[in-house]
């Protein structure tokens, strides 16, 4: 393992890639820009009870000004990954190995399915540390990692990487089974990190109340029966391993509890959000998840209602709010360019609403779609095939936001199904129902 490329240098890449470089002159950073501009200018600092310490490693915002990694660490966010992917398939050969400390549980299949190559060996880091600012991170708790191969086996690429994380000074373990250590932790993570945010507190607080602890017990017992259902068994008392793991860092906020203190996304929907998800596939009640997802979504995320936004709720599992740029950013193959392809009059850009509905998990049974008029004053409801097969909300006329008396922000247009009256003008919601929503369309079909 020759050069070794660390992305990210928050609370855990910048730990343990500040630690990897202090001896070896191999250890590079892809950085976004103002982490790597700090990098530059002050070098990478670490702040711990174990004292302080600076490094200077090469750094890069594109890998290609790099040298060419043997080893990719990725300590990124699990809602950035897509993008860092992206990054690094230009310097991936068929020998580079990818390792990953990131939460969640489905990363490295992720990565898998992307680079279609035996690349990945599974990662799990137990560390508290935050950043104080970009280039300074401070540690206060653990700083360990595990890896291993995900089919379990001892290879020699696992036991390279051991080697490298022990000569850095770094305690680094072989997990026995690296998913179930991920889904170890991911149970603490499951419980600790929204419960942090919706107390407003330390975890110790959160286990302050006799009555939490069933609490824990339940939320533990449906990410268990997620697991169990992915045919990853869990041990019966996870959730007493879960309470006593917390005794050692009582005392600390969590990794989401800092996002939302620093104003960054949540991981929410790689986490409990992602039980819900796998869950409902499954067949798998997660109420209790459901609940935490719902209430961090809604104390974290800032609204954006308002002006020039579009809500699609009702029978989702996750309700959302879009503006244009977000429309712009859906998918290529649900992107209808010139509307006026279809709808001679009209020169516009818009979504194929098939591909907007995409967005917001569909809960089992809706069947209509309504969209309703920014005055309240109007609203079409649509059959979900109608829907699906005609729809298009259209989001850009002639290269710019539809001017209100034209329809916008957003207008609904359905070629093809012959009701001019479900054309709806100022769009600003999007409501999913069982069973027809309110209509105020004309009866008469003619015009
Ligand atoms: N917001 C809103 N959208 C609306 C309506 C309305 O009254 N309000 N009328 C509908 C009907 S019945 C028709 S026929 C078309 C008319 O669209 P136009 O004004 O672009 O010709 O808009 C549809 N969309
Ligand atoms: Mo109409």
């Amino acid at each position: 393992m020759q050069q070794i490329l660390m992305v990210g240098a928050g609370s855990v890449g910048g730990f343990f890639g500040a630690h990897l470089a202090k001896h070896n002159p191999n250890v590079s950073f892809l950085l976004r820009p103002r982490t790597l501009q700090a990098v530059r200018e002050r070098g990478l600092t670490i702040r711990s009870a174990a004292g302080t310490f600076t490094v200077h490693p090469r750094a890069a915002a594109d890998p290609r000004d790099l040298p060419r990694p043997d080893l990719i660490i990725l300590s990124v966010k699990a809602y950035d990954l897509e993008e860092v992917m992206d990054q690094i398939e230009p310097v991936m050969t068929d020998r580079t190995m990818l390792l990953t400390l990131q939460n969640g549980v489905d990363t490295e299949d992720r990565l898998l399915a992307r680079f279609q190559r035996d690349c990945v060996v599974g990662g799990v880091a137990f560390i508290y540390s935050k950043i104080v600012e970009p280039g300074v991170i401070e540690q206060y708790k653990r700083g360990t990692v595990a890896v291993g191969e995900l089919m379990g086996q001892r290879s020699p690429r696992v036991l390279q990487i051991v080697e490298l994380f022990t000569q850095a000074g770094l305690s680094c373990q072989v997990a026995e089974d690296i998913r179930r250590s991920k889904w170890e932790k991911m149970c603490w993570n499951c419980v600790f990190n929204p419960l942090t945010v919706i107390i407003n507190d330390r975890v110790s607080k959160a286990l302050d109340h006799p009555e939490m602890l069933g609490v824990v017990h339940q939320i533990v017992g449906e990410v268990v029966a997620v697991a169990a259902g992915l045919k990853v068994p869990l041990a019966d008392d996870m959730a007493d391993k879960v309470v006593r793991w917390s005794q050692e860092i009582l005392d600390i906020h969590t990794s989401m509890y800092d996002d939302w203190k620093a104003g960054r996304p949540t991981e929410i929907d790689f986490l409990n959000g992602y039980i819900v998800r796998r869950g409902r596939d499954l067949g798998i009640p997660t109420p209790l998840n459901e609940a935490l997802t719902a209430m961090i979504k809604a104390i974290t995320e800032r609204d954006r209602s308002g002006p020039g936004t579009l809500r699609i709720d009702g029978a989702v599992i996750q309700p959302i709010t879009l503006d244009a740029a977000a429309l712009e950013k859906l998918p290529a193959e649900h992107q209808v360019h010139d509307v006026s392809a279809l709808l001679l009059r009209v020169k516009g850009r818009g979504i194929k609403v098939k591909g907007l509905l995409e967005v917001p998990a569909l809960a089992i049974g809706a069947d209509h779609v309504t969209f309703h008029s920014q005055d309240g004053q109007f609203a079409a409801s649509l059959t979900m095939k109608q829907a699906t097969e005609h729809g298009i909300l259209i989001y850009q006329l002639e290269g710019g936001p539809i001017p209100e008396p034209k329809g916008g922000p957003f207008r609904l247009v359905t070629p093809g199904l012959g009701d001019l009256c479900a054309h709806v003008k100022g769009v600003t919601r999007i409501e999913l129902t069982k069973g027809p929503g309110k209509d105020t369309r004309p009866s008469t079909k003619s015009h």
